[in-house]
């Protein structure tokens, strides 16, 4: 229906005739003049009727519009400093597509400020915001330049079920749903999945993947449906080689928002590309750092939020953004933890901003170990039959990660979580 968006009219094709759509934005009417602003994916642009000159018919009809109304316009360029961008469109012929009904539920020209209930019941609206839609765009670019990197790697992508027999990462976070007669479960992770691909020789895999996590939480961190990298790799020696995977995938992600150049002076923010490598801390190491901050974490417990919070905040006076935390206690994480001596473990975090955004490790390949480790946690071996055959019969090292997606744009952006999800799953949200 278009020959062009309104961002590629400039003052060099003056007295072109091109073909917009979009929808009105505003509708300004001093009598003789008419102005109308149209707005589409890329931008707005200025339509200037006057009496006299413009067809009679295309008069009435602007005086016919209402606001968010989509429209299709033809018309001519015209040179004019003082219209924004300098140019302006002469309409020939505009045409109704949709008529929007008044009074619009939500404002899209931001006059008026609306609440956070009442922008997602209205997303369909809000997102027509520039600034909000900008969130979008760095988010389908961060997650086009990971899946990149790690085609890159030579990872392949899979896919793995979403309705599944058994609670993926163990305890009760889990939605049960009604599976014909049977009980089942949504998927909290691809994790009982991708770990038995790496016996299937296929041995470097990832997936852009839902989880979901019935979780209690009610904060601007947690969802009840999270989208993130899930990844998993075999022939490894130990947690560093999945580390380095991550270190680089986490950084083409930041450095691509970074180049999101026109999304982010919509939104006022610049985002810095931390440096190759991230720094690793030993967990002890961040218990000391806390205590020295006069906060207090039991050996063996994992970081609350504020203590996540507070080693942000230390780290960012050390000039540091994004950081690892590695050699966890083996008893604070899920049963497919690849203990390293007694006490400590494999797995890592990484923080980023005071908030995790990923955790991961080298995991338990030994069949006798896991079904040890899965007894321990008092996790039933019946529902884990299918998992554990896969150990039996050939089962390499292997350990993976799993990025979170809105956890990323939301510590890249600085905002809740809510505002990088386009329709947020929460204990409250269950439409749109
Ligand atoms: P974990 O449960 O730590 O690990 O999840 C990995 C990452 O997913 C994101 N995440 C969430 N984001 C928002 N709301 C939530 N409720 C939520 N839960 C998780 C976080 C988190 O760091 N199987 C392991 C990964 C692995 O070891 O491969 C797992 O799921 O960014």
């Amino acid at each position: 229906m278009r020959t062009h968006y309104s961002i590629k009219i400039n003052q060099g094709m003056d007295g072109e005739e091109v073909k917009l759509a979009g929808w009105v934005h505003e509708i300004r009417d001093l009598g003789n003049l008419k102005f109308l602003v149209l707005r589409d994916r890329e931008g707005f642009i200025q339509i200037t009727a006057k009496k006299g000159e413009t067809d009679e018919k295309v008069l009435r009809l602007i005086d016919s519009l209402s606001k968010e109304s989509v429209i299709e316009v033809k018309g001519r360029v015209k040179k004019n400093e003082k219209a924004p961008r300098g140019i302006e469109i002469f309409p020939v012929e505009i045409h109704i597509l949709s008529k929007a009904d008044s009074p619009l539920p939500l404002d899209v020209t931001q006059k008026v400020d609306a609440d956070m209930d009442t922008r997602l019941n209205n997303r369909f609206m809000d997102v027509r915001k520039p600034h909000i839609s900008a969130i979008f765009r760095i988010r389908s670019r961060i997650i086009k330049a990971g899946r990149e990197f790690l085609l890159g790697e030579n990872f392949i992508e899979i896919t793995s079920p979403k309705i599944i027999a058994s609670a993926s990462e163990g305890g009760t976070d889990v939605f049960p749903i009604s599976y014909f007669n049977r009980e089942a479960f949504l998927a909290q992770s691809p994790q009982l999945y991708k770990q038995m691909m790496m016996s299937t020789g296929l041995d470097r895999v990832f997936e852009i993947a839902t989880y979901f996590r019935a979780e209690e939480h009610d904060t601007r961190r947690h969802l009840n449906e999270v989208s993130a990298f899930d990844l998993e790799m075999a022939f490894i020696r130990d947690e560093e080689d999945v580390m380095n995977v991550l270190e680089g995938l986490v950084l083409a992600m930041i450095k691509e928002a970074s180049l999101c150049e026109r999304e982010l002076s919509v939104l006022k923010q610049e985002i810095e590309v931390p440096k190759k490598p991230i720094k690793r801390l030993n967990y002890e190491h961040v218990l000391e750092l806390l205590a020295r901050e006069g906060k207090e974490i039991p050996w063996g417990e994992d970081l609350d939020t504020e203590s996540e919070k507070l080693l942000g905040e230390i780290m960012r006076d050390q000039g540091e953004d994004i950081y690892f935390i590695k050699g966890y206690p083996t008893d604070a994480k899920p049963f497919y933890t690849m203990p390293k001596d007694e006490k400590h473990s494999r797995a890592f975090d990484l923080g980023y901003k005071g908030v995790e955004i990923s955790s991961g490790g080298q995991r338990i390949h030994d069949y006798n170990l896991l079904a040890e480790r899965l007894e321990f946690h008092n996790i039933e071996r019946e529902n884990f039959t299918f998992y554990l055959k896969s150990f039996r019969y050939g089962m390499p090292p292997h350990g993976g990660f799993g990025l979170g997606i809105d956890r990323l744009m939301m510590q890249l952006l600085g905002v809740s979580i809510r505002e990088v999800v386009l329709f947020p799953r929460d204990r409250h949200r269950l439409t749109p």
